[in-house]
This record gives C-alpha cells, structure tokens and sequence, in this order.
C-alpha cells in the first residue's frame, strides 16, 4: 500500500480530519477504489475499538464524521472516471431501526458512477415506504442495507411487504452491509447479497441487461 493510503487510515483513526485531507488531495486518480477500500478499513478498526471498549460512541461518529468527508471529497473523481450510460433507476435505503448509512452511499456512489439513476430513501426506511417506492419507480433493483444483528430481520420483512403487495415477482432485491451473509440473504429469499459496492454494482449492471 501506497504511504498516502496508509497515511489515510492513520488520519481517520488519529481523528484528524486536517490530515485526512491533506491526503486526500494527494491521492492519485487510479488509487480512488483502494481510497474507498482503506477508509472502509479504518471504520471497521474503528468498529473494533469500539466494540472492545477503547474508543467511546463520540469518537465513532466523529471517526464516522470523517471517514463522510472523504467519501464527499472521492465521489465526484469516483463519478468522472467511468463511462456512463443511462442504465435505469434504482431505490436504495437502509432498514428501520438503523441509522448506518456510510456504506449504502459508497454503493450508490458506484452506482451513480456506472449510469445509475438513484432514488435513495436515506435510514430507518420502514417496510412500507421500500414498498411503495418500488411501485412508484418501477426500479431495475431495489436495494437494502443493514448494519446490526438486531434490524436484519427487518431486510426479510421487506421482503415480505412484497410478496404481501404482489409485487415481489416484478422487483428484483439486492441486499449488503456487515449485519449480512450470502446465506442470510438466501434464506429471507433476495435476489443477491452483495458483500460490498463493486459487486453489487456489477450485480446491478448485470441486472439492467436482462
Ligand atoms: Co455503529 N455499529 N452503531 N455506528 N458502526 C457497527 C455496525 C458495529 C458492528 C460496531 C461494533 O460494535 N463492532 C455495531 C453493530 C453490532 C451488531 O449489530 N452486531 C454497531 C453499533 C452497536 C452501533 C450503535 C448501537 C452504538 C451505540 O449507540 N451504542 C449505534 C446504532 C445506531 C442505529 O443505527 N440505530 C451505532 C451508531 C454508529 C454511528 C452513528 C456512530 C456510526 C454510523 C454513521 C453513519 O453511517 N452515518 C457508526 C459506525 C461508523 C459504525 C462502524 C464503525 C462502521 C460502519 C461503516 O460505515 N463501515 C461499524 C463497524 C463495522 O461495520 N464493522 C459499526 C464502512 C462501510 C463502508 O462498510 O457499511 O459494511 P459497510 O458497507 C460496505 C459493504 O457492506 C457494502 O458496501 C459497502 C462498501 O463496500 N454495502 C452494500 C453496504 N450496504 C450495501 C447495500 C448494497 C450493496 C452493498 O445494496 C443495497
């Protein structure tokens, strides 16, 4: 790994947000996926941390805070360098109950980036609102994700709203974040898991031709 990228991640676990864009501004073009990949890292550290008690819930969301200012500053270098063509719409969100949305926005980044256009219902997306977007826009892949153990069940009851509604033939589910599994995912009966946001954008694509 590049010093710049190490540099990146010792940034956002320092909390230090100057350096972090000092970095940021010397990223080379061709590094943006492993920029994506590194800060992805420092969050999961920083998870760590937290879940072993030695960082507080303040030093989470400002870690989070930063890890948001970077993926603000990537996205648009992210956008400009892949070929675009308009590929459909997508509705996007995460489930009831959670608030984690870092790695549903780098999905969408992805998605924006490969001609995506991108309906995102943002946090604490209740059953019926993924619903009802999905029969308002008729999307090429509804997408869900899901941060803790204790909402995953609620990316199954989604699903269920579909089926309820009739609809669930007509849509095809695209499911990620770190409270999922390939085998989850088949077990509440998505189309795909997606362990992170270039292979559910490449899933997605795949979609859009069919
Ligand atoms: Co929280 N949090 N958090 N948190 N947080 C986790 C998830 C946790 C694992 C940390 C830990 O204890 N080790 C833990 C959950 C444990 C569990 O359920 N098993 C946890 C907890 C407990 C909590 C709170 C309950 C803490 C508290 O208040 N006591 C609380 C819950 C709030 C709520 O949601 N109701 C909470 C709050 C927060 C912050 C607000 C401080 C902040 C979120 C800020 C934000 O998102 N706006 C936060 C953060 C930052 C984390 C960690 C550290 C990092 C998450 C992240 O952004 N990762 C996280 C630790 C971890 O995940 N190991 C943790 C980086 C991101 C790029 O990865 O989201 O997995 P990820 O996304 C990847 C792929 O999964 C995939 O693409 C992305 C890029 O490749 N992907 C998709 C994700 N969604 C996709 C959807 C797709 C396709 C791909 O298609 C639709």
């Amino acid at each position: 790994m590049s010093n710049v990228l190490t540099d990146l991640k010792s940034a956002v676990l320092a909390l230090d947000k100057p350096a972090l864009l000092a970095n940021l501004a010397a990223i080379d073009r061709e590094d943006i996926d492993q920029a994506v990949e590194v800060i992805s890292e420092a969050l999961r550290e920083a998870g760590k941390r937290f879940q072993d008690g030695d960082w507080f819930v303040t030093e989470l969301v400002y870690a989070a805070d930063i890890a948001r200012t970077a993926m603000e500053t990537l996205s648009p270098f992210l956008t400009a360098r892949q070929s675009v063509s308009h590929r459909g719409t997508i509705v996007v969100g995460t489930v009831a109950g959670d608030l984690h949305d870092l790695g549903k926005n780098i999905f969408i980044n992805y998605a924006k980036a490969a001609g995506f256009d991108v309906v995102d219902l943002g946090v604490d997306v209740t059953k019926g609102r993924f619903a009802d977007a999905a029969r308002e826009y008729q999307p090429v892949a509804l997408g869900i994700s899901c941060l803790l153990t204790v909402t995953a069940m609620q990316v199954g009851y989604v699903i269920e709203e579909l089926r309820s509604r009739g609809m669930r033939d007509h849509i095809r589910v695209i499911v990620g974040g770190a409270a999922l599994t390939e085998a989850f995912a088949t077990q509440i009966g998505a189309d795909a898991f997606a362990p992170d946001a270039v292979t559910g954008t490449d899933i997605i694509i795949g979609w859009s031709k069919k």
